[in-house]
């Protein structure tokens, strides 16, 4: 860690990159710090700044002997949450956003964030943290910097992503070669939501955040970087910067596919990326890699494959739910060395959340004495912050620079009706299409109703850096000579019946269906081809170790043709709201499953 004082002692530089030191003097001229502090990654440096954390309450104990490491942070109860309709997109040109973004002019914007920032820093510490998106020797990789004035953010920051030294190091490698650089400034401001912006600059590869310090609103790597910006960026360098998980799965003969799969924030995507077989498949030998569990980059390789490297090194997860039969790897994962952030607490200080067992807590995410009363103990939208190395689970195949091939690609959503549990597109253009009328219903994941349907094309809604008809044009635009592309597959594992119950079991489980999904890469698996794609022969999904009745499959894998008419509508009108032009294929591809 190199404090650099601001005032009276010399300023010594924190980098021989010219430009980067140069933005960092701006951004301390504007926001006015009492010092600076250049973050090293190093283990020193994480011990001294979590001290002062705690010596100033950001940072409060747990027991040490159940969750050794494992500190809890309480945020504002009005910063809970991403804050989808103050997060802006500003392109020159309000249509390169789209109906899909907010949009801002970037000198409008610049000029109503930057009179927040000015003076803003003013008896905090100016944190510079150097980061990299994927493994620092991957040529896939995307490196930022990232100032802010929160240590917590920092803390996070150091788990999420690679921090430190050696990200500098290979910024400044690039920066001599004259490569860009994704620059971030955040600060917390005074939390008042009435003085909260999180605002992206594409073009200058710029983010500014003010007014918030949770999760995607101040990990500016996550979010703001890897799917919005780097949305951007991918477009523009032909890849594809994406909501999904990577999971590896490997068969009883050794063979490992690689599957990404995009759902909605708390869809549970952290679960299948570290599902546990079944025990009859475990006895055979299958296993699952955890290779990401929220982003993914894919580039097309030489062979004309999909190569996919996950961009975080951590998790940033829900709790609420995660539980012994949910995700016992996540629970495993999160035993030591985790910030937990508005979870409740238990009488003898071990963090607790709703879904994880029958204790009653002591505490809720306000720090109040726990009274259902008020509502659920933890925060519906808490979470944990953890190293992916600490995941039972995690692949070998993780660090590995040139990423993972991907077999398969899976489109999820959460639709209680209509929508079977598995179906596989007819091509790639179909599948884009499947991917771009995702809907889903709600959750607390960002603020907002919850419940309440609504489309959310490859969960890229919040997160897609410009618009969605040149974003699915850029899909489309994989489809070419030589290409071997993944094939598309739509899932649903929320359907529920009359009573309101839901039909498949989920969890370990959804293996069965990746299986499928697996086989019908291979060329093996059954399946029936209906209007909406091909679906599973009744009986081509194994249920053996299952109490799953002929009846709840066939309902479970029926394809409602008048509820499918009336969904296909709404889809073309919704492809008219995004300005996708008449003679995309995607308009071919809706009318061929009407
Ligand atoms: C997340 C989200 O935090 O999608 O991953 O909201
Ligand atoms: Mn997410």
């Amino acid at each position: 860690m190199i404090a650099v004082p601001q005032q009276g002692a010399e300023a010594s530089p924190g980098t021989r990159l010219a430009s980067l030191q140069q933005w960092v003097d701006e951004v301390a001229a504007l926001t006015r710090p009492d010092r600076v502090v250049w973050c090293d990654g190093s283990d020193a440096e994480a011990a001294t700044l979590q001290a002062a954390m705690m010596a100033d309450g950001t940072l409060l104990p747990l027991n040490q002997d159940t969750h050794p490491g494992c500190v809890l942070h309480r945020s504002h109860p009005d910063d809970v949450a991403r804050v989808e309709h103050l997060t802006f997109v500003c392109h020159e040109n309000s249509e390169d956003a789209g109906p899909n973004n907010h949009w801002m002019a970037p000198a409008e914007a610049h000029a109503t964030i930057d009179a927040l920032f000015d003076g803003c820093m003013q008896g905090r510490t100016l944190y510079v943290v150097p980061y990299c998106m994927g493994p620092v020797d991957s040529p896939l990789a995307r490196c930022g910097v990232e100032i802010t004035d929160s240590p917590y953010v920092v803390a996070n920051m150091r788990l999420m992503t690679r921090m430190g030294a050696a990200a500098l190091a290979r910024i400044e490698r690039e920066g001599a070669e004259g490569k860009p650089l994704v620059r971030g400034l955040h600060s917390t401001g005074e939390l008042d939501p009435g003085r909260r912006y999180i605002m992206h600059f594409p073009d200058e590869l710029v983010i500014k955040s003010y007014g918030s310090g949770y999760g995607g609103n101040a990990l500016l790597g996550k979010k703001c970087h890897a799917l919005r910006i780097a949305s951007h960026q991918a477009r523009h360098e032909g890849w594809l910067a994406e909501h999904m998980l990577i999971v590896g799965i490997e068969n009883p003969q050794g063979e490992v596919h690689y599957v990404a799969a995009a759902f909605p924030s708390a869809c549970g995507k952290t679960n299948l990326a570290m599902l546990i077989p079944p025990e009859a498949y475990r006895e055979q030998g299958w296993k699952v890699w955890t290779v990401g569990d929220d982003i993914c980059w894919m580039h097309p390789g030489e062979d004309g494959r999909l190569w996919a490297i996950n961009p975080e090194a951590g998790f940033f997860g829900v709790a609420p739910g995660t539980s012994e039969k949910s995700n016992p790897n996540a629970l495993h994962s999160i035993e030591r060395d985790t910030i937990f952030t508005n979870v409740a607490v238990t009488d003898d200080g071990q963090p607790w959340w709703e879904g994880l067992d029958k204790r009653i807590p002591a505490h809720d995410w306000q720090g109040r004495p726990y009274d259902a009363a008020n509502g659920p103990a933890a925060h519906p939208n808490s979470r944990f912050t953890v190293s992916a190395r600490q995941c039972p689970t995690w692949s070998p195949r993780a660090e590995d620079p040139q990423g993972v091939p991907i077999s398969a690609i899976v489109f999820g959503g959460r639709r209680s009706s209509l929508v079977p549990l598995v179906f596989e597109s007819r091509d790639w253009a179909h599948g884009v299409l499947v991917g771009a009328a995702m809907g889903s219903e709600t959750t607390a994941a960002a603020t907002g109703a919850v419940g309440v349907m609504r489309r959310d094309p490859m969960a890229m809604k919040p997160f897609c850096g410009y618009s969605f008809a040149d974003y699915f044009a850029h899909w489309l635009s994989f489809d070419r000579p030589g290409a071997r592309l993944p094939k598309i597959f739509h899932v649903n594992w929320f359907r529920k019946d009359a009573d309101g119950r839901f039909m498949w079991p989920g969890f370990g489980d959804n293996l069965r269906v990746l299986e499928w999904i697996i086989g019908r890469v291979e060329g093996g698996a059954a399946a029936v081809e209906t209007p909406i794609g091909h679906l599973p022969t009744h009986d081509a999904l194994r249920r053996d170790g299952l109490e799953l009745d002929d009846a709840v499959m066939q309902e479970l894998l029926r394809v409602d043709e008048a509820g499918w008419q009336a969904e296909s509508a709404e889809v073309a009108a919704y492809l008219d709201e995004l300005g996708v032009p008449a003679d995309s294929p995607l308009r071919t591809s809706l009318q061929a499953a009407a």
